[in-house]
């Protein structure tokens, strides 16, 4: 090993004066900080599937909706999870290691600390996004993989959700799809016809999808157009450029349109009513919308996937006469109303967790349909073995049928924004809503996110799943007194995991006091 890691290492080296951190997202920065960080993280792939008796692991280059000058990368466990929390210090630890015999070292104490066998060998399939710093990042990477005895597999450009698929799949012997592109789209595309056919739909569907000039453009245009285009009477990408990389996330995508609340750039005469949704650059986030007759943006974001999904799913089991508990999470970004309409008009248990998918989807475990959505669109449905057992394709109740479809189309690893759009499209026809319908369900309040930068962000700490400020001392009394001089008004504060930032949330009856709000907590802040 100490003979490869010398050889490989050659041209790696650690900047200066950065230190580098394995937070929710993986390793996100500038792209140029990042070769020596995605070396060690290719090492560290190797020892946790060796670990894991040579299952294979994935590795995702990507930065997500992050500007094109960025990239980062995460790794994926062999059920398409995210990385097992354990690790992801030993990920950082590697990562900050300032010399070959300190990596040496700190390699050695990994394979002591979980008794590694490193003539297992190691299997990793890897892919990445449209970034122009990919090829030279993933060949880092591969040098990293190749310091032990391992067998890659580079699926070239992919989503998030496709390679966690393509992970599970690798590791399931045939029971989850086949391990390809072409088995991800199989699996989708064969859940999508048999709903809409079993329950004999026969509207059309129209959709424009804004793809944020990233890889998810060519891929849902792969799948529709290959295998579902005849479902559908309108069906187009834009922002599908991903020849070239400065315009990846650039006035289009998810993130941008839940941030400033409005159409992205390029969409053709929006129509009133007319369904539109946005990804962001690797495909693991979705955000609906439409406009008003008066020509008002309208949001259907994470919040909104939830209660739909939520209140389709509890019409559903109740058709199937199935003993089944429904749940929702969500973190504190929810927005207030979804979060009542679910516990008061739905009655269905809403769960609050911290900041990340990670936790919402091990809090999602616990039910038998657990829907998690950040409200950014970063989510998915899980569903429970014991509602596998139940449901089948060749059921004589076309709701169970139906139901068991819907556990083939939705991506169970991750949130899917390919998988998550079929989802919503289906859905709406099954319940035949349009997107105003959808959105009647609740208004949302209005609300104010800020950044506010900060000496040191490590110093806020918070408990109640990030809703209260523990330190520093005194703060959160200061924030309380400004909440309560406002008619609905919530606000907390967080230290962001992604960026160097602290985050203050606001909402409020009105969107003046949403706004005046956050920004006075921003000011006790500072
Ligand atoms: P941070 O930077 O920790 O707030 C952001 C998003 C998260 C999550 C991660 C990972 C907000 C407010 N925060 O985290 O929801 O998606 O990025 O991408 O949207
Ligand atoms: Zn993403």
């Amino acid at each position: 090993m100490e003979l490869s890691l010398k050889k490989l290492s050659q041209g790696h080296l650690k900047p200066n004066n950065v230190t580098f951190q394995y937070g929710t997202a993986g390793f996100r920065m500038k792209a140029s900080l990042l070769d020596y960080v995605v070396f060690t993280t290719g090492i560290l792939a190797a020892l946790r599937s060796k670990y894991l008796q040579g299952k294979t692991i994935g590795i995702m280059i990507t930065a997500s909706h992050n500007p094109p000058e960025d990239n980062g990368v995460k790794l994926v466990d062999p059920m398409g999870e995210m990385l097992a929390q354990t690790w992801e210090a030993h990920a950082t630890t590697l990562a900050n290691t300032s010399s070959i015999e300190a990596l040496i070292d700190e390699i050695i104490k990994i394979v002591d600390l979980f008794e590694i066998d490193l003539k297992t060998q190691s299997s990793v399939f890897i892919a990445r996004d449209s970034r122009e710093s990919g090829p030279a990042l993933l060949k880092s990477t591969i040098d990293g993989l190749n310091v032990f005895d391992s067998a890659i597999r580079d699926f070239g450009l992919l989503t998030t959700p496709q390679l966690h698929y393509l992970v599970r799949a690798g590791n399931s012997n045939g029971s989850f799809g086949h391990p390809s592109s072409e088995g991800y789209y199989a699996k989708l595309s064969i859940a999508f016809k048999q709903i809409y056919k079993i329950n004999g739909l026969n509207n059309k569907i129209s959709i424009i999808v804004d793809a944020a000039n990233g890889i998810g453009a060519p891929k849902v245009q792969e799948l529709i157009h290959d295998n579902i285009l005849e479902y559908f009477d309108h069906f187009l990408v834009v922002n599908n450029n991903i020849e070239n990389p400065r315009l990846l996330n650039y006035n289009c995508g998810a993130d941008f349109v839940k941030t400033n609340q409005k159409l992205p750039e390029n969409i053709p005469n929006p129509e009133p009513f007319n369904l539109y949704c946005s990804f962001d650059g690797d495909a693991d986030r979705i955000v609906f919308y439409y406009i008003t007759e008066e020509k008002h943006f309208q949001l259907l974001d994470g919040d909104k996937i939830s209660t739909l999904l939520a209140s389709y799913f509890i019409k559903l089991i109740k058709l199937t006469g199935l003993d089944l508990s429904v749940g929702v999470v969500q973190t504190a970004y929810a927005n207030g109303a979804s979060t009542k309409y679910l516990s008061e008009v739905l009655k269905v248990p809403v769960e609050c967790t911290p900041t990340g998918v990670k936790h919402l989807h091990h809090v999602a475990q616990n039910f038998d349909i657990g829907i998690y959505f950040e409200a950014n669109g970063h989510g998915t449905v899980l569903f429970s073995d014991n509602l596998l057992n139940k449901v089948s394709p060749t059921s004589s109740n076309l709701s169970i049928k139906t139901l068991y479809y819907l556990t083939e189309l939705i991506n169970q690893t991750v949130g899917d924004a390919i998988s998550d759009c079929l989802t919503i499209l289906l859905i709406l026809k099954l319940l035949d809503n349009g997107p105003n319908e959808w959105n009647s369900n609740y208004q949302d309040l209005p609300n104010k996110l800020l950044k506010v930068i900060v000496n040191d962000r490590n110093l806020f700490k918070t408990t109640n799943a990030e809703r209260t400020l523990v330190q520093p001392k005194g703060l959160q009394m200061k924030i309380d007194e400004k909440v309560n001089q406002y008619p609905n008004g919530r606000s907390f504060v967080r230290a962001s995991g992604t960026e160097d930032a602290v985050r203050v949330y606001a909402e409020a009856a009105t969107k003046d006091d949403s706004i005046a709000l956050a920004d006075q907590v921003a000011e006790l802040v500072k």
